[in-house]
């Protein structure tokens, strides 16, 4: 099932830019994870872009953004790939040390994935978005819709909302979300070894992440392009490549526009 995108590929994080800072700095880690800043403050600073990934397990996420990482390189692009849940927050490696045993509790679990993302945005996404550079986030807060939605009883709506507005977390340029049939991501996770999930990777549990996946991208607010990844990794890259470079291009030139 492939879905058109259901409005033009917007431009955010730009208008303002003329005044954002021309310095490159690493991001400074901060500890104190619950001072984020409001976002549209922070996006009016923005100059980078935020692309995120989404599906369900086996969809093809992670090789797709390796992929996208090298390819928009060589094409002369500033380019991150993040991951979450992250590996170096706390709260990040409380998530994959205890959800792999299926220890946690749904709303711990959502719980956790909110202040490992409330760190990520504060010591990452926003400070690499500040220099300029173009993000490629492999999951974010849809999926804590789209899975913790399926523990919890919440429903999607409500938790994004809850990202929004209590973490701010900022809002991508596009979320592509890799859409594959439940059977498609399962037989692709058989392969790897010791990579199942107790937690997550049930089939029941799946077929309702990857509903909710597709209602987000039919009724939420944010930037969806579906894409159908049972075609080829290149094939699948190609698409999205091309809408990053569509995106990045219409910044450069607005931004020449203002300065
Ligand atoms: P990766 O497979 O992308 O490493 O993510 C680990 C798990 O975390 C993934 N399911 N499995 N297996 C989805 C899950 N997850 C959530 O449940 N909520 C979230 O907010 C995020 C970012 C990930």
């Amino acid at each position: 099932m492939t879905y058109q995108p259901k409005t033009d590929l917007r431009v955010p994080f730009l208008v303002l830019a003329a005044e954002a800072s021309k310095t490159a700095h690493p991001p400074v880690l901060r500890e104190d994870t619950e001072a984020t800043v409001p976002v549209n403050d922070e996006q009016r600073h923005a100059r980078g872009s935020l692309f995120v990934l989404e599906g369900i397990d086996g969809a093809g996420k992670t090789a797709a953004a390796q992929l996208l990482e090298k390819e928009l390189r060589a094409r002369g692009l500033d380019v991150v790939r993040l991951r979450e849940p992250t590996s170096e927050s706390k709260w990040g490696k409380e998530i994959r040390d205890r959800s792999v045993k299926g220890e946690l509790d749904p709303e711990e679990e959502l719980n956790l994935f909110m202040r490992d993302r409330r760190w990520h945005v504060t010591n990452k996404i926003l400070p690499y978005l500040r220099e300029g550079k173009i993000i490629l986030l492999d999951r974010y807060f849809f999926a804590s819709g789209a899975y913790q939605t399926t523990s919890t009883g919440i429903h999607w709506s409500e938790i994004l909302r809850r990202n929004r507005e209590e973490i701010h977390a900022p809002e991508p340029d596009i979320v592509f979300l890799l859409d594959v049939p439940v059977e498609v991501g399962l037989s692709r996770l058989g392969g790897r070894s010791g990579d199942v999930n107790l937690q997550f990777e049930k089939r029941g549990r799946l077929e309702k992440v990857r509903h909710a996946y597709l209602e987000m991208a039919e009724h939420d607010s944010a930037n969806f392009v579906v894409i159908d990844a049972r075609a080829s990794l290149q094939e699948v890259v190609t698409q999205i490549l091309d809408a990053i470079l569509e995106l990045v291009n219409r910044h450069r030139s607005a931004r020449k526009a203002v300065d």
